[in-house]
């Protein structure tokens, strides 16, 4: 008897209609009813949402164990509805049918998300929800450790659900290259070949069908890819592989090691510029999104007016083949195109080049070590990551504000968030989900909801339930001890 009672206390069976993250902008449970989702309930969907319909059911079929029938007639209904933002639905569930109305598929999709967390017992009431920023991301540097492409698919499965719309992938650093590129086959051949990652983990790389497979699984599931080429700083793995480019055409040893700022391209050299604006073509050629980061970080070796001469002429490449420039933001220490945006890396509590940049009509990306860096330990006990931005526990990644980070940069400069994994200290896909979760959900949560709703003890609550569903499915995830799990 007692025992029922303590689980029972901190297992409520049934969640509640706001036991969803990110919390959803506004909630008006019906307490009385509820909708239960068994074997055989219908979906029935606009055709527009044929693709959307398809991945609710696989999903729920997961849940239920049966199949779910796509046709007229079902109890869940997905529709659409101009008058709401892009990525906005609401959720109206009753005891008899559930109805979810997107302002686009990708909407649609995220409402799905939504019911997918609640399922397989629906509370009654109704959401309505639209995200605070149109860029939500995460990073996967597969430059210090390389992912294949069905490791990283895979990933953007655990992301969508966290209503994560950006996967920025770091394909370049000094490690290793890994993308090819046509025309520059040893960038790939030899500095994406054995033991090219950290200490000689995780060699390899994407061919371009590769990184369009993933490009094509990502927009399937309403996640645009940020490529990066890393440059000018973070290219030992282009020198290595061709000494024509370094500054006296000598080549260089191979680097493993994780230190930074040591390589850089060579401002005064024209070779550099036509080996880049090949990258760049290629890269914008295969990238239907919008955004191309060209790096732009720790050029420690690079003198200053290189650095300005540099990126002079890169960052309007970008722009020539019809994508906006994203660059860490040391790029906004230059004159920035207008399209381009900087992304805030760095634990300072000021920056005056992004402030300026901001004021300037630049957009940005907060993306800072001390809050949003999921290679950061999160304890000293941490097995894996690194520690130089402090420790990052899961409060400490959940309580801040990304329009209160930056004196200058006020909320209409947000572009929106990012949480980077850099991957020097990662060895495996597990690794890469044990610091991934439960931070992530955390900073997803900070760029998709109001900040009014935004609550610690109700976010640790709910995140709580998540521990079964990443058991079930084998994700590894940190059991942080802040957390009741159950
Ligand atoms: C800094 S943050 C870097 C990366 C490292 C990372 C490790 C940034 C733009 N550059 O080169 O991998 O720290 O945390």
């Amino acid at each position: 008897m007692e025992k029922q009672f303590r689980v029972l206390r901190v297992r409520p069976l049934t969640k509640r209609l706001g036991d969803v993250i990110p919390h959803p902008a506004s909630v008006r449970p019906a307490p009385a009813a509820s909708f239960t989702i068994t074997e055989g309930t219908g979906v029935t969907a606009v055709p527009e949402a044929a693709g959307v319909a398809a991945h609710l059911a696989a999903e729920l079929a997961r849940v239920t164990g049966g199949t779910i029938p796509i046709g007229p007639g079902g109890a869940i209904r997905l529709e659409l509805d101009p008058s709401l933002p892009a990525e906005g639905y609401t959720c109206e569930i009753t005891d008899d049918a559930v109805t979810l109305r997107g302002g686009t598929p990708q909407g649609l999709f995220w409402g799905v998300q939504t019911l997918l967390q609640l399922a397989p017992v629906l509370p009654g009431g109704v959401i309505e929800d639209a995200p605070r920023y149109e860029y939500r991301g995460a990073m996967l540097d597969i430059a210090r450790h390389f992912f294949t492409a069905d490791e990283i698919k895979a990933h953007i499965d655990l992301l969508v659900q966290f209503k994560i719309n950006h996967l920025h992938l770091h394909l370049t650093d000094d490690q290793g290259w890994r993308l090819e590129i046509p025309g520059w086959p040893k960038l790939t051949e030899i500095s994406g070949g054995a033991g090219t990652g950290v200490d000689g983990a995780g060699p390899g790389f994407l061919t371009l069908a590769e990184y369009t497979g993933i490009v094509d699984y990502a927009a399937a599931r309403f996640v645009t890819i940020v490529p990066e080429i890393d440059m000018p700083g973070h290219v030992n793995a282009v020198h290595h592989a061709y000494p024509e480019l370094t500054a006296d055409g000598q080549p260089v040893p191979q680097r493993t090691d994780a230190e930074v700022g040591y390589s850089s391209l060579v401002a005064g050299k024209e070779e550099t510029y036509a080996f880049v604006e090949d990258v760049i073509r290629t890269v914008a050629d295969v990238t239907p999104g919008p955004y191309l980061h060209i790096g732009g970080d720790e050029c420690l070796s690079t003198p200053a007016e290189d650095y300005r001469a540099f990126l002079g002429r890169v960052l309007p490449l970008p722009g020539k083949y019809g994508k906006r420039a994203i660059g860490w933001h040391e790029i906004a220490a230059v004159e920035l195109p207008e399209t381009a945006v900087v992304q805030f890396w760095r634990i300072e509590a000021t920056d005056d080049d992004t402030a300026r940049a901001a004021a300037d009509g630049r957009r940005v990306i907060m993306a800072p070590a001390d809050r949003t860096y999921l290679d950061m330990k999160y304890d000293a006990d941490t097995r894996i990551g690194l520690d130089w931005a402090g420790h990052v526990d899961v409060r400490r990644s959940y309580e801040w504000d990304p329009a209160d980070r930056l004196p200058g940069v006020p909320e209409s400069a947000l572009l929106g968030v990012e949480a980077p994994l850099w991957s020097e200290t990662l060895r495996s896909v597990a690794d890469v989900q044990y610091l991934t979760f439960p931070r992530l959900p955390a900073i997803a949560e900070v760029a998709w909801s109001p900040r009014s709703v935004r609550d610690w003890d109700s976010f640790r609550t709910r995140l709580a339930a998540f521990a079964p569903r990443w058991a079930a499915a084998g994700v590894s995830y940190h059991p942080s001890a802040e957390i009741p799990w159950p």
